[in-house]
């Protein structure tokens, strides 16, 4: 048998899932699995079942951690080649095939590893993109480059040239030697065996280092394969799901150090001695460093230091003279444990870097007088800052908080808007622009900040300040800790997340579903407000009959015609870039401009995320394109019908009590694939679900059949989601978040 696969399983059981799936549908089946259980608490019987046919070998780790479990699965394999896959990792279809097509004879195949949040496929196929569009010349260009720094790291060294391109790949560049990992590399079971080498089973977050270097130091055959892709999950959920290197803990610092330490007593060899010498540096300058200055810890100052100082003097003068005369002055003061000397050196190398890092892009000069000016000065007594959508529009629940306060307790108060698309709001509040120097100020100084989505993540909530988080509507799709994998967010996200929703005071909840939804998917302790929301007051104005005469009036729709509004979400995976997402129009207008031309106009909104504008040629007369219009509540008042898919505008428009149609031509990949509901769209909405736009159009014309058909579920769900609304939430809030009255 060519390999044996060695898997350590401590938790997450999800993940173990999709790694054992990813060897089953590997193309290669030369090998063993070696399962080896590290005391897991999650009952796996039913996995080891599913993937019976992959004949895996359980073994239980007697001690505790994963060096023990590797060091148990080296002992118990078989195969002539081992290769380690964590459990929360996976191989692509062909990696293993790929990696046995260089085994002949080695002590070390290598392989490479590709970090990914989303999945492997989006990212092969990016990589496809990229190459496609750079033409063959550009092509031969970076290839001749890349060669060319391949050429110069071996010329430096004195050794067979397969062992410097191992070193090469495996550390990527000189001085790169934080890539330096024991995955995706196959190692020959005889020279683990017959050197000794194994994980040192002192550590617990930094065996890999000195058994890399071991590894490295006393092989003598390498061969290598760049395209057999080990895929390592980054954990987008650090708060519940921690990935080991993302794991607190107390002696991970002196364990770091030891690993350095170790790393130096396993080899004589000049260029591996030299990665130690530069995993350690770029230790100090990009964490440490950091670390010193800001940690609250005084262990950082003493201990910490002391220790730190110990380890730096056993890096050569060679590593340290390739650095600049800045940085030597900092290593040598770390050398000499010289600590107020490398403080001040410190504190004047994270300022210059802070202000490059600022200066460099202009647009974010504001940051600067917002942290170092404004954030000092006092909070501006009933001052009250709103902003919906990035700013995005004059809307949403803060809109109508607004106007509440500001018809009833305008003389008290002094009202601030970010506002970027021109909107004036009513009774005269001021407009900044976001992320302008005003809107830093008022961000540092409001006492109350409304707001319909996060903050800035530069945003410090500061002592004295009340931070009313309206969000923007009740939830169906799967949010934030309830998502598994965060697809269209930075891995960062829910760490973000958790840290941003301890800023809130209070939380707006449309009804008891979002109260106890929220408070589980934000893991969110603070306030709720259960109000219903200020944004539907305006469903249940008294005078809605002449508001609606009024917006209808405004968008130039005959009076006699009635109203489709068509308003979709946004896609998780459709996305040009950052927060610019594709919208694909599925909806036929054409032929229903056709066919109900003469009886409807058409609104097509589409989501505040959406990049993509609507093309309403040929369309003059029924469509109309209404995504830039401010308030969606003020389109609900006006529309007979709406149309959705799995945005929330639903649970809001159900106030009206109007018929409601969902277009959920792709619901099973979005329920499957992206988000996951909250809800049963089978059973549970209060409207058909249509596939086609011939049953659009079906149930358009056959409109009051409908609305019998589903009189009763709607009235459920009217009970369910609707309870709360009537017209009064917007006095609600400003009573408990500005008049802190109580009920
Ligand atoms: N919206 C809109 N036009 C659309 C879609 C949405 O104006 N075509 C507005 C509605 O006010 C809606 C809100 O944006 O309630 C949120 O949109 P969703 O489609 O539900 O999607 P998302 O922004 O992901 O928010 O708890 C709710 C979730 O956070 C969903």
């Amino acid at each position: 048998m060519l390999l044996s696969i060695v898997v350590p399983f401590y938790k997450y059981k999800n993940y173990l899932n999709e790694c054992l799936d990813s060897l089953l549908n590997s193309s290669f089946h030369d090998f063993e699995t070696i399962l080896v259980l590290d005391h897991n608490e999650e009952n796996i019987d039913d996995l080891l079942q599913t993937y019976s046919s992959l004949n895996i070998r359980v073994i239980h780790n007697e001690k505790h951690g994963v060096a023990s479990s590797r060091n148990a699965g080296i002992k118990a394999a078989k195969g002539n080649y081992i290769y380690f896959l964590d459990s929360d990792d996976y191989v692509l279809k062909d990696t293993l095939y790929l990696l046995s097509t260089c085994i002949t004879n080695q002590d070390i195949v290598y392989g490479q590893v590709n970090n990914t949040w989303n999945n492997m496929a989006n990212y092969l196929e990016k990589q496809a993109k990229k190459l496609e569009n750079l033409d063959d010349e550009e092509v031969e260009m970076k290839e001749m480059e890349s060669q060319q720094k391949i050429q110069d790291f071996i010329s430096q060294y004195n050794q067979p040239e397969s062992t410097l391109l191992a070193y090469y790949h495996m550390f990527k560049k000189k001085r790169g030697s934080n890539n330096i990992t024991v995955l995706s590399h196959a190692y020959s079971r005889t020279f683990l065996l017959e050197n000794n080498i194994e994980f040192n089973e002192s550590l617990t977050y930094y065996s890999d280092f000195p058994f890399i270097i071991e590894c490295l130091s006393k092989a003598k055959t390498f061969n290598g394969c760049l395209d057999a892709i080990y895929v390592k999950r980054r954990h987008n959920d650090p708060i519940n799901y921690p990935a080991l290197r993302q794991e607190e803990n107390e002696g991970r610092f002196y364990e770091r150090m030891n690993s350095y330490e170790l790393s130096y007593k396993k080899t004589n060899n000049e260029i591996l001695t030299e990665m130690i010498d530069y995993k350690i540096i770029n230790y100090y300058f990009r964490h440490f460093v950091k670390r010193l200055r800001r940690s609250e810890k005084p262990e950082w100052k003493n201990e910490y230091f002391n220790r730190f100082s110990e380890v730096m003097n056993l890096v050569s003068d060679k590593a340290i003279s390739k650095y600049s005369k800045e940085k030597q002055k900092m290593i040598a003061s770390l050398k000499n444990k010289d600590l107020n000397k490398t403080l001040k050196l410190v504190r004047t190398f994270l300022g210059k870097k802070k202000l490059k890092n600022m200066t460099h892009n202009k647009n974010t000069m504001f940051k600067l007088a917002y942290y170092h000016v404004y954030l000092k000065k006092p909070i501006l007594k009933n001052v009250v800052l709103f902003e919906t959508f990035n700013a995005k529009n004059y809307s949403d629940s803060p809109k109508y908080i607004y106007e509440y306060l500001a018809s009833h307790y305008g003389d008290q108060y002094e009202f601030v808007w970010a506002l970027n698309n021109g909107a004036k709001p009513k009774y005269g509040g001021k407009v900044v622009k976001r992320f302008s120097f005003e809107y830093a100020y008022y961000l540092a100084r409001a006492q109350y900040l409304v707001f319909n989505v996060r903050p800035p993540l530069w945003y410090r909530k500061r002592e004295g300040q009340t931070f009313l988080e309206t969000w923007h509507g009740t939830p169906l799709k799967r949010l934030v800790f309830d998502q598994e994998e965060v697809t269209a967010a930075s891995p960062k996200y829910k760490q973000q997340f958790y840290k941003q929703r301890k800023d809130w005071d209070y939380l707006i909840s449309a009804n008891d579903f979002s109260t106890e939804t929220f408070a589980r998917c934000f893991m969110y302790e603070g306030e709720i407000l259960d109000i219903g929301y200020p944004r539907n007051d305006i469903l249940y104005a008294p005078n809605k009959e002449e508001l609606a005469v009024e917006i209808k009036k405004k968008l130039n729709i005959p009076l006699d015609k009635k109203v489709i509004l068509y308003a979709p979400t946004w896609r998780d995976d459709e996305y040009y870039g950052k927060g610019q997402y594709k919208f694909e129009l599925q909806l036929d207008c054409k032929m229903l401009k056709e066919k109900i031309g003469n009886e409807y106009v058409l609104l097509l909104r589409t989501h505040q995320y959406i990049s993509d504008r609507l093309d309403t040629t040929g369309l003059e007369g029924f469509a109309i394109n209404v995504s830039q219009y401010d308030d969606i509540s003020e389109l609900y008042l006006i529309s007979d019908i709406c149309i959705t898919d799995y945005s929330s505008v639903f649970f809001d428009f159900a106030n009206l009590k109007r018929p409601i149609l969902f277009y959920t031509y792709d619901i099973e990949k979005y329920k499957n694939q992206l988000r996951g509901f909250y809800i049963d769209m089978t059973s549970e909405v209060p409207g058909p679900l249509l596939y086609t736009n011939e049953e659009v159009l079906y149930a358009i014309e056959h409109i009051d059949e409908v609305e019998q058909q589903y009189s009763e579920r709607y009235q459920q769900f009217y009970d369910r989601f609707c309870h709360l609304d009537d017209g009064n939430a917007s006095k609600r809030c400003v009573e408990r978040v500005f008049l802190n009255k109580k009920d």
